[in-house]
């Protein structure tokens, strides 16, 4: 090995800590360390920088007096930290060599990490890019969420090909990236009376007292020494017992009252689009609202302002509805215990939250019962009806008699029982409210808020498109990449990773043969480190030569998993009826599934165990499995994803149109150069946009026409077979249980035969065409290629640097504040 002289020392740094580490935080003997005793004593020996950058960091604001802006996320699907750390310290190389003078090698070290899976999907892993952004542009923002004992389930695969699920302790081991601090702590209350004093004051007491215990992740900045917080949440029971069950003897009933408090943030839940309204979920939620902002409140106080001028040093974005009620919240505390005048204090509120909408669908807007809030909430559900009467009076003004509309626009919904409408009130809560690509923010504004913008004029709803950090998604998954690319624009990695609209200068370099031969080369070595884990984990040996297309994402009908599956066994029934010699000519395919079904979801666990059993037969198959074959990657997760996506040659996003908000795997995809394979919906639009219509594949209808068409099939339904024989032909041989047992996906086969809700029978056909133009395409390498590199130089747009950008300004006005 060559050494770089001047770093001698320090490596020098690093194998001392490393063993210090492993001496005294993990009392072992340097001598007899494993690889996860190795990694836990490098990782703390990291995070030894880490906490001097974070509390300089903190030091650096306060005294700055900066206003800060705070990310309220019930979800931070943060993967591994480790080698993010590394990369974002710029320490990767000096920790490889001194863990390798120790004897370890670096990237096995790294393996040892489990995910921080504390997220289902898209909204969570949006948080962690935006932490990792927000620190990298040095702005004053911190993250608040729930530190879940068991994060999202483990998913198996059982013997029948069905998912089942496992819990997730990902605490089991001590998790190096958190500081758990005894002395940040707040008492929630739940349950109890409440009294009106006077005026639009109350006093609320009795119920139950829970304590929120804070734990701080620290996020270092990437190139920059500025490093930001995640607090979570953590409850405990207010003492360790009931003390008066305990006094009486009645032990069982001390330690229930204290396993109740402990419960609350035992499990993230894994729901994604589907509401459920439990009682232990809007208990997570209060829980987690009240302490953030009695912690918010706490650091507003020290600076010794007027409370009036809260906005001006406070801004909070809601990631969804799930903090709304830290808007009856603030009220609660402004008005009951600041004494604030209640206009004064809604003015307050208007002024400091900000609301983003992630999805469309119905079933996932959330309403909670009024009984229940009552129940748990008394003080809030009286706060939530007065705003309702107080609102609900300025609609009738503008908009006389029109009791329709205010039927529509109530913070109550009617019937039984009465439901609370969290989207209304953190519409009407908030400063502005934005949607998440163009599209989406178009329909946020044309349906589920359409009379709010009657009401507010359209200024008060904007877009800001989703985005991805570079830092993970290039240079971390793609460190082939990441170099080449340094090398061809004779950049250093920085230059990019921060101005990610620097890739455009890979357009020059596009028609030079020796570049997309290198360009391919990083591709294929990609797709060779894919299939050493899918040989690994799985056994089978895959064809890297062959194309790889890949769908991962939640399992759910709206993103139509099914749609590629059914393409998949029309490819293959097309494959087994041709001569051996016709199939020689066949482009050899193989496609990736991975994701996760919420465990009550039935369709998309049969999807899943469809997929799971037509891989069995299609994998099998001598005549057939050169040219397709066919996984369900079990266990998606973040770290998946960083292996999976740098691989792919095209990559699936099929929605019905108007239905996915924006994803942003279609982003990670196109980073990694990537074709996309997608329907006119979310940020695919905009992708395309970018890199320009005849670099994508697109098919299937548009937005406007999917109401039409749903109508139709409502009301004058066409049979299957006539509709879409192609898909009849499909359907048929699954009933016929060439896959295994037809009967049991008789529900899954009748969402086509029926209503075809998500409408694959009016998509089908031009999906198949699409495939079709895929692989011509794929037959001219040297075009494709050119497709890839320009993919790639035209992302500038989607780094979550970006979108941030745009949130500091168009929200909560707050500037970068370098530490130096
Ligand atoms: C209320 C509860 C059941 C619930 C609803 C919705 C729980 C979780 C969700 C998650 C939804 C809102 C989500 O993840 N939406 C996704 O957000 C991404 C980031 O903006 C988008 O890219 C993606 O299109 C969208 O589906």
């Amino acid at each position: 090995k060559v050494w770089k002289a001047g770093l001698r020392g320090v490596h020098r740094a690093i194998t001392k800590s490393v063993v210090h580490h492993v001496q005294t935080s993990l009392a072992r003997q340097p001598y007899n360390i494993d690889d996860f005793g190795a990694y836990q004593a490098a990782a703390l020996s990291v995070r030894d920088n880490l906490i001097v950058n974070w509390n300089n960091t903190q030091l650096h604001h306060n005294r700055k007096g900066n206003k800060r802006a705070y990310y309220l996320s019930l979800e931070f699907l943060m993967g591994r930290t480790f080698d993010n750390a590394l990369l974002n310290l710029d320490l990767k190389p000096q920790y490889d060599d001194g863990m390798s003078l120790l004897g370890f090698n670096l990237e096995d070290l790294i393996d040892q990490e489990r995910d921080a899976g504390l997220g289902n999907g898209g909204l969570g892993r949006l948080a962690a890019c935006y932490l990792d952004s927000s620190a990298s542009m040095e702005l004053p923002v911190w993250g608040y969420g729930l530190r879940y004992q068991y994060g999202i389930f483990q998913q198996l695969i059982g013997p029948d090909g069905s998912q089942l699920e496992a819990p997730d302790p990902w605490l089991q081991n001590d998790n190096p990236w958190e500081l758990p601090r005894a002395d940040v702590k707040y008492e929630v209350r739940f349950y109890g009376h409440s009294e009106r004093i006077e005026g639009m004051k109350a006093l609320w007491s009795g119920g139950q007292e829970v304590v929120a215990v804070a734990y701080d992740v620290m996020i270092p900045g990437y190139d920059t020494k500025n490093t930001n917080n995640l607090r979570l949440w953590e409850s405990k029971p207010k003492r360790g017992f009931d003390l008066n069950s305990f006094n009486a003897g009645d032990y069982e009933r001390a330690v229930e009252a204290s396993n109740s408090a402990a419960a609350i943030t035992s499990v993230l839940y894994p729901n994604d689009h589907t509401t459920f309204g439990k009682e232990l979920r809007l208990k997570q939620q209060y829980f987690w609202t009240a302490a953030s902002l009695a912690d918010i409140m706490r650091r507003f106080k020290n600076m010794e302002k007027s409370i009036l001028e809260f906005p001006d040093y406070v801004s909070i974005q809601l990631n969804d509805t799930h903090p709304t009620l830290a808007i009856p919240e603030l009220m609660r505390i402004l008005v009951d215990e600041e004494e604030v005048p209640w206009d004064q204090a809604w003015d307050i509120i208007t002024r400091t939250f900000f609301f983003t909408n992630h999805t469309v669908l119905p079933e996932a807007l959330e309403k909670w019962s009024v009984p229940l809030m009552q129940h748990l909430l008394p003080r809030h559900m009286q706060i939530i009806f007065d705003i309702n009467l107080i609102f609900l009076q300025a609609v009738e003004k503008k908009f006389p008699g029109d009791r329709d509309k205010l039927a529509r626009m109530s913070l109550i919904e009617e019937g039984y029982p009465q439901q609370v409408r969290m989207a209304n009130l953190a519409c009407i809560g908030s400063h502005k409210v934005n949607g998440v690509a163009e599209l989406h923010s178009e329909l946020v504004r044309a349906t589920i808020m359409k009379d709010f913008v009657d009401f507010y004029g359209v200024s008060k709803f904007f877009n800001v498109t989703n985005g991805i950090t570079p830092r993970r998604w290039l240079d971390q998954c793609n460190p082939g990449l990441s170099r080449l690319i340094s090398e061809t624009l004779k950049l250093p990695k920085a230059a990019f990773l921060k101005d990610l609209y620097q890739l455009e200068g890979l357009l020059k370099h596009i028609d030079d043969p020796k570049f997309q031969t290198m360009w391919a080369a990083v591709k294929q070595t990609n797709k060779e480190r894919l299939a050493h884990y899918v040989e690994v984990t799985t056994g089978h040996r895959i064809n890297t030569k062959a194309m790889f297309d890949i769908q991962i994402k939640r399992i759910h009908e709206y993103k139509r998993q099914t749609l590629n599956i059914f393409g998949v066994i029309h490819r293959y029934l097309a494959l087994k009826a041709m001569t051996s010699a016709q199939r020689k000519k066949v482009n050899p395919k193989v496609v990736f599934f991975g994701g996760k079904a919420a465990p009550g979801y039935y369709i998309a666990k049969l999807t899943i165990k469809l997929v799971v059993n037509v891989a069995r037969i299609v994998n099998a198959d001598p005549e057939t499995k050169d040219i397709l074959s066919l996984f369900f990657l079990p266990d998606y997760s973040v770290s998946l994803a960083e292996i999976l996506i740098p691989a792919s040659d095209i990559s699936q996003h099929i929605s019905t149109a108007g239905t996915e908000a924006s994803g942003t795997s279609n982003m990670k995809f196109c980073l990694n150069g990537g074709l996309l394979l997608g329907t006119v919906d979310g940020a695919n639009i905009e992708i395309a946009e970018e890199v320009g219509e005849q670099n994508v594949f697109f098919f299937g209808h548009l937005t406007p026409a999917v109401e039409d068409l749903r109508y139709q099939h409502m009301y004058h339904p066409v049979p299957l077979e006539k509709k879409c024989p192609g898909l009849a032909r499909v359907v048929n041989e699954v009933a016929a249980g060439r896959f295994g047992d037809g009967n049991a996906y008789e529900p899954l086969l009748n969402t086509v035969r029926k209503n075809d809700y998500y409408l694959l029978t009016e998509d089908f056909d031009s999906y198949l065409q699409a495939l079709k133009l895929v692989d011509e395409a794929y037959q001219d390498r040297t075009e494709w290629i050119k497709k890839s590199i320009r993919t790639t130089a035209k992302m500038g747009k989607f780094s979550s640097d970006r979108a941030i950008q745009d949130y500091a300004q168009e929200c909560w006005n707050i500037e970068g504040s370098k530490l130096e």
